[in-house]
C-alpha cells in the first residue's frame, strides 16, 4: 500500500523530497486494507475452524474418503451428443430426433433435483467440476444434464458463498457434448415471487449465452399466462422450450375431481400452442401412480405432437414402476439420478432402470457399468454432506396424502424446527394436506407449496383450525407469503380463490387479477451496473446485474463474503464446511498452477476480547489470523 501512496507522489517521483506534501495531505496515509488472497482463505478456514459452519455447526471434522472417480481417457475427445444436433439442426431437428427414438432417453439429475431433493441444494460447484470430464465421456448418450435452476441459484449465493454463472460455464466447458437443461419457475424466474418482464427476459437471455440448452419452463399453480414471456423468451434465444405441466392429485381416484385427466390433457394442448418444442410433466412430489402414469401418457401421446419428457420424485418408492408403466406408454425421455444420488425425495435410479429394462421392448442407451463408475463418486462426496440429509431413511408412502413436493420436505423441516415446531412435524404434515384443502386444492411447488408451508406451520404454532382461521381471520396477521398468494401476486389458481378466506386474509387490500408483471416496473440494468460493481469490487456484468435484481439482500451478503474472504469455491468441501484438523496440511489451487499449501498449527486460548489467534503455515511460512470466537 506505501508503493500505492506516499512514493508515487509526483514530488517524491520528481526526486524533490520537500516533505510538506507529507502534511499537506494526509489522505496518502489511508492505505486501502488489502489482505492477499492466501491471508482471506486462511481467515474463512480458521473461520470455520473455530465458529463451524451454518447448518452444521461445531462439531469434529468427520475422517472422510477421497472420492473414488473413474479412470477415464480424458485426452480423448467426448462422444459428441444432444448438444451437437441442437447446435446444428436447432430446437425443430432435436424434436425430430428425439421422435426417431425407439429407446427411451434419459436426462441426468444429479448435479441439480437430486441434490436439491437429498441434501438441501448444498452440493457445491468443485464437487460437480470434479467429475464433469468424466460425466461428459461416460454419459454422452443422455438427453441432458439437468444441472441448474430451481434453488441451485439462490442457495449458491446464499449458503455456498458461490456464483452460480460461474458453475455453469465452468461444466459448459467441461462437458460440450450433451444439452444443459435448467429448471425455470415462469414469471419466478429462479426466485419465490414475481419478476419483471425485462428480468425473466435477460435472465433467460444470459442463461443461454452463458450454456443453457433446455428451459424446463413451469407456473406454480398452472397458470399459462404466467409462463408466456419465459417461453417466448427462449424461443428467442434460439433455444429449447420444455413447457411443463404440474401434476397433483390422482387422475385415476373418482374422489379427486379437480384434476382429471381432461384438465391435463386440455393443458397440455394449450402449452403446445405457445410453441413449445416438449411437453414435460412435472411430478414435483411422485404423485403420479403406475396406472395413471399409463392412462395419462397414452391419452397426451394422442392428443399432442411434440415428445414428452417425464419427471418424477421416488418418495412413495414406486417410482422405477411408474416409469416402465410411462415408457410402456410411450414416454420419449425420463429423469433419473445416478443410484448413490436417487430414490426417496430424488428421482428414480438410472442404474436399477437400466437394469430393470435390459433385454426389453425399450432399453436406455447408457452403459450400466459407466453409470456404477460415477455413482460410486457420488457415493463418496454425499458423505460430505451427511449434515443436510433430511433423515428420510425408507420410502414414504404417505406423500401420497400430504402431496409434498421432493424438494420442500427436508426445507419445511428445517423450518418447522426453526421455529420450534421439530416435535411437532406429524402435525405440521398432516396441517399441509389440511392447508391444501382449505385454499381449494392448489397445485403445490415452488413458490405456491412454499405458501401451502408457511400457512401450515402458522396453524400448527397458533392452534388454528379451519373454521377459526375464517371466524377469527379479521384479528389474523396472516403470513406475507399467504397474503401475496391471495393478492394474485403468484398468479391465479385453477377455479380461483377461496372467497371466504380470500376477503378475511386480504382485509382491506385488493387483489389483482392480470399477470403479475403487467404491474411491475422494468428493472434499470445501467443501475444494478453501477450497483454491483460498486459492491464487489469490479467490473461487474449481466449475470451480476441479474442475480442483484433477483436477490438484492443475498447478493450484498454474497458481495461482503466476497470481499471479506476471496473467493472461496477453490476451498475443497471437507475444509469449507468442517475446517482443518490440528497439524492437518491441505492444498488450496486458488487458480490454475498456483497452490497454496496451508498447515494448521495451533489454535490459541480464547483473548478478552473474545478473539483467538489462529496459527498456520502458509507455503511453509508462518502466518497468524485472528478470529472472533462467536462461542
Ligand atoms: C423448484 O422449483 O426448485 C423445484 O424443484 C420444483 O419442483
Ligand atoms: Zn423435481
Amino acid at each position: 500500500p506505501f508503493l500505492e501512496n506516499v512514493v508515487c507522489h509526483e514530488n517524491f517521483l520528481t526526486g524533490n523530497y520537500d516533505t510538506s506534501f507529507i502534511d499537506s495531505t494526509p489522505e496518502l496515509f489511508e492505505f486501502p486494507v488489502k489482505q492477499d488472497r492466501g491471508t482471506k482463505i486462511l481467515n474463512y478456514i480458521g473461520n470455520v475452524t473455530v465458529n463451524g459452519f451454518p447448518g452444521i455447526g461445531k462439531q469434529s471434522k468427520p475422517v472422510f474418503q477421497m472420492p473414488r472417480k473413474p479412470i477415464v481417457d480424458l485426452r480423448s475427445e467426448p462422444k459428441t451428443g444432444t448438444k451437437q444436433i441442437l447446435d446444428e439442426h436447432g430446437a425443430d431437428g432435436l424434436v425430430n430426433y428425439i421422435k426417431g427414438q425407439k429407446d427411451v432417453l434419459l436426462t441426468d439429475t444429479t448435479f441439480r433435483d437430486a441434490h436439491q431433493s437429498l441434501l438441501a441444494t448444498r452440493v457445491r460447484t468443485a464437487d460437480i467440476a470434479e467429475i464433469a470430464s468424466e460425466s461428459a465421456r461416460l454419459m454422452p448418450d443422455l438427453f441432458s444434464f439437468e444441472m441448474w435452476g430451481g434453488a441451485t441459484f439462490d442457495v449458491s449465493y446464499r449458503f455456498l458463498k458461490e456464483d452460480p454463472w460461474e458453475r455453469l460455464e465452468k461444466l459448459r466447458e467441461q462437458i460440450p457434448n450433451v444439452l444443459f437443461q435448467m429448471l425455470f419457475r415462469g414469471a419466478n424466474a429462479v426466485g419465490y415471487s414475481n419478476y419483471p418482464d425485462n428480468v425473466i427476459r435477460e435472465f433467460i437471455k444470459t442463461a443461454a449465452r452463458s450454456g443453457i440448452d433446455v428451459f424446463r419452463i413451469f407456473d406454480s399453480l398452472n397458470w399459462i399466462k404466467g409462463m408466456e414471456v419465459a417461453i417466448e423468451a427462449t424461443r428467442d434465444a434460439g433455444k429449447v422450450v420444455e413447457a411443463a405441466l404440474c401434476y397433483t392429485g390422482d387422475i385415476l381416484d373418482p374422489l379427486r375431481t379437480k384434476y382429471t385427466v381432461d384438465y391435463y390433457k386440455k393443458m397440455a394442448k394449450e402449452l403446445e400452442a405457445t410453441g413449445a418444442h416438449i411437453l414435460a410433466i412435472k411430478d414435483m412430489a411422485g404423485l403420479l401412480k403406475p396406472e395413471s402414469a399409463y392412462r395419462l401418457i397414452s391419452e397426451l401421446k394422442e392428443m399432442v405432437d411434440i415428445p414428452i419428457h417425464l419427471h418424477t420424485h421416488d418418495t412413495s418408492g414406486n417410482g422405477i414402476y411408474m416409469y416402465a408403466k410411462a415408457i410402456e406408454a410411450g414416454v420419449d425421455i425420463v429423469d433419473t439420478a445416478l443410484g448413490s444420488m436417487a430414490g426417496l425425495t430424488s428421482q428414480p435410479s438410472a442404474n436399477s432402470l437400466a437394469y430393470a429394462l435390459q433385454h426389453g421392448e425399450r432399453t436406455i442407451r447408457a452403459d450400466i457399468n459407466s453409470l456404477e463408475s460415477l455413482s460410486y463418486y457420488w457415493e463418496d462426496v454425499r458423505k460430505y454432506y451427511q449434515n443436510f440429509e433430511s433423515g428420510m431413511i425408507s420410502p414414504h408412502s404417505e406423500i401420497y396424502v400430504h402431496e409434498m413436493p421432493g424438494g420442500q420436505y427436508s426445507n419445511l423441516q428445517q423450518q418447522a424446527k426453526a421455529v420450534g415446531l421439530g416435535e411437532r412435524w406429524e402435525e405440521v404434515k398432516t396441517m399441509y394436506s389440511r392447508v391444501n384443502m382449505l385454499f381449494g386444492d392448489v397445485i403445490k411447488v415452488t413458490p405456491s407449496s412454499k405458501v401451502v408451508g408457511d400457512m401450515a406451520l402458522f396453524m400448527v404454532q397458533n392452534d388454528l383450525d379451519e373454521e377459526t382461521v375464517i371466524t377469527r381471520g379479521q384479528t389474523i396477521d396472516f403470513p406475507e407469503s399467504v397474503i401475496e398468494f391471495f393478492e394474485g401476486y403468484i398468479g391465479q389458481p385453477y377455479g380461483g380463490f377461496p372467497k371466504e378466506l380470500q376477503k378475511v386474509v386480504l382485509k382491506e387490500r385488493q387483489p389483482i387479477t392480470v399477470r403479475p408483471g403487467e404491474l411491475l416496473d422494468d428493472v434499470d440494468f445501467d443501475e444494478l451496473l453501477v450497483k454491483t460493481g460498486k459492491l464487489l469490487g469490479r467490473e461487474s456484468t449481466m449475470k451480476d446485474a441479474l442475480s442483484y435484481a433477483l436477490y438484492p439482500k443475498v447478493f450484498e451478503e454474497f458481495a461482503k463474503m466476497q470481499n471479506e474472504f476471496g473467493d472461496i469455491s477453490v476451498i475443497s468441501t471437507p475444509e469449507f464446511l468442517f475446517g482443518m484438523r490440528l497439524g492437518q496440511e491441505i492444498e488450496v489451487e486458488i487458480e490454475k498452477g498456483k497452490t497454496l499449501i496451508v498447515k494448521l498449527v495451533s489454535i490459541g486460548e480464547p483473548q478478552f476480547d473474545g478473539t483467538r489467534v489462529i496459527y498456520f503455515e502458509l507455503n511453509g511460512q508462518p502466518r497468524e489470523v485472528v478470529i472472533q470466537d462467536m462461542s
